[in-house]
């Protein structure tokens, strides 16, 4: 498998600096297996799904997750528990929450932790009950002086929310972190059918529902795990901050509406619970994700001790559940990225956490490689089923840059389909072919194309065509892609590309 730079169809100077570290393996013999990953996230076998109340406590970070202990499909959901010192080492903990009350019988769905102290962490979690309504409930550690967290209770007052006075029983999940406001009560949100409901108490017991959501968006669909924060351009805050929330920071409200996490921007006043959004979800077209390939039902966590926030989500890797069976695992967890505001303040920007860093050992460095069109850079020396790969392109001029079709409209996901990395262009196709085969019959294009507008200005469109990532009939082979908020005239392009033998994950800078 090899990895290269290529410049199909476009002629000019790109100048690239490649910086590729192969991980190091870990010695853990599940690593063996193939296919599995070294360095994301997996349990040791069977099915998991949405990552749970992530959180930092007593210097270890804790992450929870929706999880099948008997298969390698969905089913039979509890937490499945995990900590780590550093985000990258994780140790497999026994399950924290698994179904054994009326509230919970039929599944722990998911939630988030929120802490009443800094000494008192505690879960909010959805229970569905043997008629599948989902209830909102709480669990306290049974040891808060065990930094690990190991054994939970459930509160004998579960459940503390119900679906009742019109919500529909089984659209009403995933309770988020909780927040206080200087009136001292407790608020927290719930997903419902396109709306975010939110919740007051005084005890965190008794909860009572306001009778206006934190949102609404009426058609548009289930909003399943919301994520509702502060952000800024500089540093992570925590929700209890709201103080420290002035002019450069906002509030992200984040849903995950099947297969797509979205959020909007907007001020929020927590006297009077008002959230008002920048723009609107689905907004002329202005559709903020958190990621445009595999990347749902995420959660932040504000890390205290490096004074950050951390996202997490899940990654349903491509393949089929036959074959997911055979393997005996389903499901990662994305390398967890610090998020913040970008300067413009219009919208959010994240990267990998640095800890991920410590994984690179082997480097291999080109520079000032000259792409003709056609041409491609083969970078050797690495096995590139594991990589981290940092290039940089500059482009000379793009007076040639083709005129975007108005007709193509804005969904960047349709155009990256239609003209996939064998078209060639004006400007581009160019960027990074990852997991080729010698042959380059299996290969993943990861790359841009260049456009002029109406007004002169430039479009940069990015992106990721699986079309060939196997020869397998198996593994969906959807072309993902995005229009990326750069000026080519300004700033050159800069790409990290994670690359496992199963996702190859891309950051822009
Ligand atoms: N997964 C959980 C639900 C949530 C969904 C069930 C999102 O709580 O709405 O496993 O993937």
């Amino acid at each position: 498998m090899k990895i290269s730079a290529m410049g199909l169809g476009f002629l000019g100077l790109f100048l690239i600096f490649i910086t590729t570290q192969v991980f190091k393996f870990s010695s853990d013999h599940l690593h063996n297996q193939v296919y599995r990953t070294a360095f994301h996230f997996q349990p040791p076998k069977n099915w998991m799904n949405d990552p749970n109340a992530p959180m930092y406590y007593k210097g270890v970070y804790h992450l929870f997750y929706q999880y099948n202990p008997y298969a390698a499909v969905w089913g039979n959901i509890t937490w499945g528990h995990s900590v780590s010192y550093d985000l990258v080492n994780w140790i497999h903990l026994d399950h924290a929450l698994y179904p054994t009350h009326p509230f919970d019988i039929n599944g722990c769905w998911s939630g988030s932790s929120t802490f009443l102290s800094n000494e008192n962490p505690v879960i909010l979690y959805t229970g569905r009950d043997s008629q599948d309504r989902e209830l909102q409930n709480l669990a306290i550690p049974k040891n808060s002086s065990d930094p690990f967290l190991v054994n939970w209770v459930k509160s004998p007052h579960n459940p503390l929310m119900s679906p009742v006075d019109g919500i529909k029983p089984d659209k009403f999940r995933d309770p988020t972190t909780a927040w206080r406001g200087p009136d001292g009560t407790w608020r927290v949100i719930v997903g419902g059918e396109g709306r975010a409901y939110l919740y007051h108490s005084d005890d965190f017991v008794s909860w009572t529902r306001r009778e206006t959501p934190l949102h609404s968006l009426p058609g548009s669909g289930m909003w399943e795990c919301p994520d509702f924060y502060p952000v800024s351009t500089e540093s992570g805050l925590d929700l209890d901050e709201s103080s420290s929330v002035d002019e450069f920071s906002k509030y992200v409200l984040k849903v995950s509406t099947y297969p797509v996490d979205s959020y909007v921007l907007g001020k929020y006043d927590v006297e009077s619970d008002r959230l008002t959004v920048d723009s609107e979800f689905e907004d002329g077209g202005l559709d903020f994700r958190h990621d445009y390939g595999k990347f749902y039902a995420s959660k932040t966590f504000f890390d205290s001790a490096k004074k950050r926030r951390i996202l997490w989500a899940w990654i349903a890797e491509t393949d089929t559940e036959v074959d997911s069976v055979k393997r005996g695992w389903a499901g990662l967890q994305s390398i967890p990225r610090t998020i913040l505001l970008s300067e413009s303040g219009r919208q959010l920007v994240q990267w990998p956490v640095e800890e991920i860093e410590t994984l690179r050992s082997k480097n291999v460095s080109l520079h000032d490689k000259d792409l003709k069109a056609g041409s491609a850079v083969k970078i050797s020396g690495i096995t590139a089923s594991q990589a981290d790969v940092e290039v940089y392109f500059e482009l000379p001029e793009l007076e040639g840059a083709e005129l975007m079709d108005p007709g193509w409209g804005n969904d960047a996901r349709t155009i990256c389909g239609k003209m996939t990395a064998s078209v060639k262009g004006k400007v581009g196709p160019f960027g990074l072919l990852v997991l080729a085969s010698k042959d380059l019959t299996e290969q993943t294009a990861v790359f841009f194309r260049i456009y002029r507008k109406d007004d002169n200005k430039f479009v940069v469109l990015m992106c990721s065509d699986q079309s060939r990532s196997s020869s397998r009939e198996g593994p969906d082979k959807t072309t993902y892609g995005a229009f990326v908020d750069i000026d080519p005239l300004q700033d050159k392009i800069s790409l990290r590309t994670l690359v496992i033998n199963f996702v190859a994950k891309i950051y822009m800078a």
